[in-house]
């Protein structure tokens, strides 16, 4: 008893939640609640279950801070987002198995690992899918709770539009009544006008059976051409960290435990009882002690797309021959954790424009970037605060039923909100692999097969939670997505090839320049598809009969008690969207259904 006071001492002293480094430093053996993993939707879970006093919650996640440290600019400003892929300090450094359908290229796959997860890396666009995918992931799981209307108002309790760093006038570039308003994470719309904006909007007028224009793709349709949205907020990067986890960490009730790693779960329960995973095993590095806490509610693994999976494979819950051929002693035979990985593929595709005000002088010019961000740290002003990052409008678009690229195969969009590809065209040139040349000015389509059939794996391959598991994506396997892959090409090259565009391209560039039959593009997308790093669906939810569903339809684990998962992984079906925002909506409705969960108990 006297131990039990002197390790509970400190508490009495200290009002705020406390920010840990070191495991040995933890206070207590238990929580009502353990999060795994502080990113996307963790932090969602950490900070709504410690709005009401009574639940204790920690979250662990294998990530670093900045709260303590120098700002990460990598993280903090908004145009130079994709720095952080280069910054081995901040993410899980990944990459996929050979991919047999792309050349057998060995892909990087980064994921965000600190404070925010990959909110804290990612590009920034704020997109949320359709009403088709909410109602199918309805449909599917049998819950109508996950469909477009239910979950509307949870969508809008995450979000609070902005204004644009330009504070221009935004009437008719969203519509208003479909925005979140008084939210945690901050979105807003492009603040940077570009000579891309008229001619990218005359095209909706010069072309507007293939091009229409949609005043707001965050309305439930999302088909048609219109302005983005970005989750940025005066001028620099909103995450989950910025948003849910920071505003959460002066509450008594949350501890946070940093650069430490959650190893597996414990069963805890008698033997031939139902398996209780509610005992949670982490540890600094793959040489330190392990140490263990209980949850005394819910373990709510929230560690992503790979690392959920992964841990789950670590804990016994999967294949049972493919956990014993590692050694691994099955807690739950559940062959389906690990599969039916989702991706979309990405394509970038550049072409030399006739234009004085594209944005690739920031990339060659080491002066002009070094002005831009001393602006930036100033004031939170110029091209550096832009979200949008040379990114105005895009187009989400459905190719017709009679397309010949679904002759055999079933449509695999989710109905007629739901997009086929996405164009994403940039004022600059846009390669995850080349450098900007030295020469010229480009517009950059990026192309994305939003609606995929393709399915790939996580899987272990080594008993070792340190190991990085292998991540094999599958991209265009399935051959009605090389061939949308190929439309999306042609109908990028159809939208420059429209009126407005006139005398603005002069040519193709790089190996696009060559690309013109159907086998030139298919040796071209195969040669240059990586990923928008939107991994979803390996433990995915399905209602109580679906035998290849891993979690429930109220996203609890299957076969064993005491186990939630929040995050990418529950997607039946990757949304047509970049994926932030969808797991923002699951992460909010799944905090609201735990706290029903537990209501009065
Ligand atoms: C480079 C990049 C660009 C992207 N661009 C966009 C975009 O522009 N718009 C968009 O909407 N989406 C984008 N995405 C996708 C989007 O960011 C993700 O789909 C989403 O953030 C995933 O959220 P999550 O909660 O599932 O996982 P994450 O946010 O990745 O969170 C998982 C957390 O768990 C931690 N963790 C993992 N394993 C462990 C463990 N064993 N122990 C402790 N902690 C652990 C991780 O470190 C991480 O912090 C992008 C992603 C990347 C990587
Ligand atoms: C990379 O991350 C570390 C923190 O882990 C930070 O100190 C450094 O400034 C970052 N580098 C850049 C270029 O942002
Ligand atoms: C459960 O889901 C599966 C897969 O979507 C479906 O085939 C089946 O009909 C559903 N069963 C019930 C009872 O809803
Ligand atoms: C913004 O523009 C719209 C129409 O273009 C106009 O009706 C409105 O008054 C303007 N708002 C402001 C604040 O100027
Ligand atoms: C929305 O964000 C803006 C900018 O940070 C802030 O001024 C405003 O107070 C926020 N609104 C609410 C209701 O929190
Ligand atoms: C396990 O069995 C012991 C002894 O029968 C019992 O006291 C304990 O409550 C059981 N534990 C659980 C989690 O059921
Ligand atoms: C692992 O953590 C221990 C502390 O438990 C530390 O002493 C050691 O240096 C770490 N090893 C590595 C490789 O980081
Ligand atoms: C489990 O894995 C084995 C070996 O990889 C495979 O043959 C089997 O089909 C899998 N079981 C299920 C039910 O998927
Ligand atoms: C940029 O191009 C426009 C029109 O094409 C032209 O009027 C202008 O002079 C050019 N500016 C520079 C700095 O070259
Ligand atoms: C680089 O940018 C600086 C600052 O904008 C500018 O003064 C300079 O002329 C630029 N250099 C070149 C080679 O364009
Ligand atoms: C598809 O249907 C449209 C009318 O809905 C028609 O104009 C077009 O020719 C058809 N295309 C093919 C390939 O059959
Ligand atoms: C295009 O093809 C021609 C003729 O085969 C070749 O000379 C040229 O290098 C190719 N260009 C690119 C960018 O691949
Ligand atoms: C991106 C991010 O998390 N930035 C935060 C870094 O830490 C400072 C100080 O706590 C915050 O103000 C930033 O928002």
């Amino acid at each position: 008893m006297l131990q039990h006071l002197l390790l509970l001492a400190p508490l009495v002293h200290v009002a705020f939640a406390r920010l840990f480094t070191d495991p040995a430093h933890l206070l207590k053996s238990e929580y009502d609640f353990v999060v795994v993993g502080a990113g996307t939707a963790g932090n969602v879970i950490a900070s709504r279950l410690t709005e009401d006093p009574a639940n204790s919650v920690l979250v662990i996640e294998a990530g670093a801070t900045n709260f303590s440290n120098e700002d990460i600019l990598a993280i903090e400003v908004p145009f130079t987002a994709s720095n952080a892929l280069g910054n081995a300090s901040i993410i899980w450094n990944y990459v996929t198995q050979p991919q047999v359908a792309v050349d057998d290229r060995v892909i990087p796959y980064q994921r965000g690992r600190v404070l925010g997860g990959s909110s804290s890396i990612n590009f920034l666009v704020y997109t949320r899918g359709s009403r088709d995918d909410f109602d199918r992931f309805a449909r599917v799981t049998g819950d109508s709770g996950w469909s477009w209307d239910v979950i509307f108002p949870f969508i809008l309790k995450a979000e609070n539009l902005t204004d644009p760093v330009d504070h221009h006038n935004t009437t008719g570039q969203f519509n208003p009544v479909v925005h979140g308003h008084s939210g945690p994470v901050l979105t807003t719309l492009p603040g940077f006008p570009s000579a891309l904006d008229p001619r990218i909007l005359a095209v909706t007028q010069s072309n507007p059976a293939q091009f229409p224009f949609n005043l707001d793709a965050n309305s439930g349709n999302t088909i048609g051409v219109g302005w983005t949205q970005t989750t940025a907020g005066l001028g620099q990067r909103s995450s989950s960290a910025t948003a849910y986890l920071q505003p959460a960490l002066n509450r008594p009730n949350l501890d946070v435990l940093i650069n430490t790693q959650v190893t597996r779960l414990i069963n805890i329960a008698n033997k031939s009882a139902v398996p209780d995973l509610r005992e949670v095993e982490f540890a600094l590095n793959s040489t330190s002690k392990r140490f263990t806490v209980r949850a005394s509610k819910e373990v709510v693994l929230s560690a992503g797309a790979v690392n959920t999976p992964q841990l789950l494979l670590l804990s016994g819950v999967g294949n049972s021959s493919s956990l014993s051929a590692l050694g691994i002693h099955t807690v739950v035979n559940s062959p389906f954790v690990g599969q039916n990985l989702q991706d979309h593929p990405l394509l970038a595709n550049q072409w030399l424009v006739n234009s004085n005000t594209t944005l690739d002088d920031i990339s060659r010019n080491a002066t002009l970037s070094a002005d831009l961000l001393a602006q930036w740290e100033e004031t939170r002003t110029g091209q550096f605060a832009d979200g949008g990052g040379g990114l105005n409008q895009f187009a989400w678009l459905r190719l017709p039923a009679n397309s010949s690229v679904f002759d055999g195969f079933k449509d695999p969009s989710a109905g007629p909100t739901s997009a086929h590809i996405e164009l994403f065209p940039v004022n600059e040139f846009v390669s995850f692999s080349d450098p900007t040349p030295d020469t010229g000015s480009f517009i950059t389509f990026v192309t994305n097969t939003v609606s995929p059939a393709s399915r790939g794996t996580i899987s272990l391959v080594s008993a070792d939670p340190f190991t990085f598991p292998a991540i094999d994506p599958a991209f265009l396997t399935h051959p009605l997505d090389m061939a949308i892959a190929i439309e999306a090409v042609r109908t990028a090259s159809a939208f420059l090839a429209t009126p407005p565009f006139e005398g603005f391209i002069i040519e193709p560039f790089g190996a696009l320049a060559n690309a013109t039959t159907d086998a030139e593009l298919e040796a071209y997308a195969r040669a240059g598809t990586s990923t928008f790093w939107h991994p979803c669906c390996t433990t995915k939810a399905g209602n109580s009969s679906d035998k290849t569903a891993v979690v429930e339809a109220n996203l609890l684990l299957k076969g064993a008690t005491g186990v939630r998962v929040v995050d990418a992984s529950v997607f039946p079906f990757i949304p047509a969207a970049h994926l932030q925002a969808p797991v923002y909506a699951v992460a909010e409705r799944a905090a609201h259904l735990i706290q029903l969960a537990w209501a009065g108990k």
